[in-house]
């Protein structure tokens, strides 16, 4: 027994690993969300597919070996919402922003025909 709570710890510590932290929920339901995103080349990866509407903290690394921006945006053709300078290799940008619920893109513009994704936010 005592063997199956420590595998249920570990668990629970490797999602809080994983950057889906939801560190407070308000009485309207926001919550502030972390989320990772790698910029490769050529595909964009992120630690959570979407969260609660509220406060969005995109930790963005550029993984890959040729430089990389990171752009989000509502929809697939709306406003910019954020965007970062151009990220060198090995680099790394954070943008905070709130989002409400509805559908975004993640892109990178010097690359928007292969490295784009889907957030959602509920
Ligand atoms: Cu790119």
């Amino acid at each position: 027994m005592r063997r199956t709570i420590g595998a249920v710890l570990a668990v629970a510590a490797a999602t809080i690993a994983a950057g889906a932290a939801v560190l407070q929920e308000t009485a309207t339901g926001a919550t502030t969300t972390t989320v990772g995103i790698g910029l490769h080349d050529f595909f964009i990866t992120k630690s959570v597919n979407g969260g609660r509407h509220g406060t969005f903290t995109f930790v963005i690394r550029n993984r890959g070996a040729v430089t990389h921006n990171f752009r989000i945006r509502r929809g697939t053709a709306g406003t910019v919402l954020a965007k970062t300078t151009n990220i060198v290799p090995g680099d790394s940008r954070t943008k905070t922003l709130t989002l409400a619920a509805g559908t975004y893109t993640i892109f990178c513009n010097l690359h928007p025909n292969l490295m784009h994704v889907k957030f959602t936010v509920s």
